[in-house]
């Protein structure tokens, strides 16, 4: 893919990630309307997911199953999803001009298959070059919690899907592996500490936006 870049006369890519029972979906709506405030209605998506094919290689990463998938098998569904919902509709929407705020993207990647899988970072790196291009997040929303407290959250809601079924030190190392990512390029990443309360968390999310709105529009 070419010309994959964020120039301003394009849209604006966000991404939340975190792991699981975080708050994502409770909050993604929250950021929305933070979003809505400044008159922009933005595309809304997921990953694995986004597209009809992308949501059906969702179905197949997420079901539980007696064959145990290889560690290589995922992470390329992973991006097998991703270039497809990359061509369908991210691409498109940002080459219009619009906003698009996804629910995980490629961060999910390096902090599941590359903190949790414990899979080589460079491995994940050349794949998100051959997908992406130089297309990255402008901002990436990391909620951060205990994993102790968000798989309590998750588990409340019904069956563990295949992710859910990992062990408290998979969270851990995917949790190390987010905050590591936030740690490296605090501009572009906003870590907000999701333990707190729903008014809380929301409350540095909107400080947190109207920061990246305001740098935003000053360029
Ligand atoms: N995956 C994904 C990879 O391994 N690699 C990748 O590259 C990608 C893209 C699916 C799985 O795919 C994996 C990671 C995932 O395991 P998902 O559907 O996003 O990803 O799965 P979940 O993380 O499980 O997302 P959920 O929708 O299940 O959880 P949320 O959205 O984080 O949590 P939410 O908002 O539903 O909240 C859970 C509960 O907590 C409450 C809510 O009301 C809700 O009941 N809550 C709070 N309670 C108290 N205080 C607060 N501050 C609260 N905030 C929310």
């Amino acid at each position: 893919m070419s010309n994959q870049s964020n120039p301003h006369s394009r849209g604006c890519f966000i991404t939340v990630e975190g792991t699981e029972g975080v708050g994502k979906t409770t909050n993604i709506a929250w950021i929305r309307q933070c979003l809505t405030s400044y008159g922009i209605d933005p595309v809304m998506t997921r990953e694995p997911g986004g597209t009809n094919l992308s949501e059906e290689i969702r179905a197949l990463l997420l079901e539980p199953r007696e064959e145990p998938m290889a560690e290589m098998t995922e992470l390329l569904l992973i991006f097998a999803a991703r270039a497809q919902h990359l061509a369908r509709k991210i691409v498109p929407a940002l080459d219009q001009g619009q906003w698009v705020l996804c629910d995980r993207f490629t961060d999910a990647t390096y902090a599941y298959q590359g903190g949790g899988r414990s899979l080589d970072k460079s491995t994940i790196s050349h794949l998100e070059t051959l997908v992406q291009a130089d297309l990255r997040p402008d901002l990436v929303l990391i909620l951060d919690i205990e994993p102790e407290i968000g798989l309590q959250r998750a588990r409340q809601r019904g069956e563990p899907d295949r992710f859910e079924q990992e062990t408290l030190q998979f969270f851990r190392r995917v949790r190390a592996a987010y905050q590591e990512r936030a740690s490296q390029d605090p501009t572009r990443y906003l870590l907000i500490d999701a333990g707190q309360s729903l008014d809380k968390v929301q409350h540095q999310i909107q400080t947190g936006m109207a920061a990246f709105m305001s740098r935003r529009l000053a360029t």
